[in-house]
């Protein structure tokens, strides 16, 4: 079996500044054209979540857009920059669906026009050891989840991305199971921290980033966040996910940033934080423990890693 998730063992207040963000931006028909291409108008300015935002410095955007995994473009931190640039992001459906009231299949404007964009600024980990502060633009996810009106039998919410090889090269080899599938118990979904991002850095989300729409759970290490989502479903059972059908020794479900906890193969106590030359200690829950800790009440983070 090839498990690439490989180590990473190198050694080597931006929130509220008066940028006003246009939800227009965002939107298909301005795709690409920047805020300088969109001078005048009535447009939405964003609203900014200061309390939930970090304060760090967020990673230069030329390393958030220029150092990736994103495997349907390939394996190596390059390629998805290199490679996602074919894929074509409109026409775009995202079905949300399963234990429901009002399922619905929208167009990926229609769901950026109804959700209100916030900036979310929030520390990435990723499981291979090494880290990024991000300033994503997107809505809660529990906002989508209201709207669909979920019945009881809604514990869980499964997320489905693109399959299409023909853009995504990538998926010509079964590096994973395609399409990429990932999951969050009912409760994580409708957490306040919880966001589907549309965007990053004040602009459109880049393809290699997960364009038009992808999953940050900040507390969960980063390949839980699903990229280039066509579906979400509320489902009864716990959904499978592409890294734990892969590999389920090396990658549980709930996958929680948790130093005490090794991988099989490399320690997670530490991290390397993209820019900086010295490792640094790695936080319970990536620093969202004041948030998050509480969902875990009773339960044992070992085996439910
Ligand atoms: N569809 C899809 N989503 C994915 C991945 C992937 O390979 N395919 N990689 C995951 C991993 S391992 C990480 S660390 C993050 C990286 O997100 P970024 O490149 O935007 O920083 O995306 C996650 N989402
Ligand atoms: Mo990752």
């Amino acid at each position: 079996m090839l498990i690439r998730h490989a180590p990473d063992l190198t050694d080597n207040d931006v929130t509220d500044h008066g940028l006003y963000l246009r939800r227009r931006q965002f939107l298909g028909a301005a795709a690409g054209l920047g805020l300088a291409g969109l001078a005048g108008g009535a447009q939405a300015a964003l609203s900014f979540s200061k309390g939930f935002s970090t304060t760090e410095p967020p990673t230069p955007k030329k390393d958030v857009t220029g150092y990736n995994n994103f495997y349907e473009f390939g394996t190596d931190k390059a390629d998805p920059a290199e490679h996602a640039g074919g894929l074509k992001t409109r026409p775009w459906t995202v079905r949300v669906d399963g234990e429901c009231e009002k399922p619905m299949t929208l167009a990926i404007d229609d769901l950026i026009k109804a959700n209100k964009l916030e900036e979310r600024i929030y520390r990435m980990r990723c499981v291979e050891g090494w880290s990024m502060v991000i300033p994503w633009v997107g809505f809660p996810l529990k906002d989508l989840i209201a709207a669909v009106q979920p019945t009881a039998k809604a514990k869980y919410v499964a997320f489905e991305t693109l399959k299409r090889p023909s853009e995504m090269p990538g998926q010509r080899w079964d590096v994973l199971q395609w399409p990429y599938r990932e999951g969050l118990r009912i409760d994580e979904a409708v957490h306040p921290l919880t966001i589907l991002a549309v965007g990053l850095y004040g602009d459109v989300l880049p393809n290699q980033n997960g364009a038009p729409l992808r999953l940050v759970v900040p507390w969960k290490y980063g390949f839980k966040g699903a990229k280039s989502i066509v579906r979400i479903s509320l489902v009864e059972k716990q959904p499978a996910t592409a890294w734990n059908l892969s590999a389920p020794r090396e990658y549980g479900f709930y996958s929680n940033v948790n130093p005490a906890v090794d991988h099989p193969r490399w320690s997670q106590a530490t991290e390397r934080r993209i820019g900086e030359f010295r490792r640094r200690e790695t936080l319970p829950f990536n620093g969202y423990g004041q948030y998050v800790a509480d969902l875990y009440r009773g339960m044992d983070l070992r085996t439910n890693f």
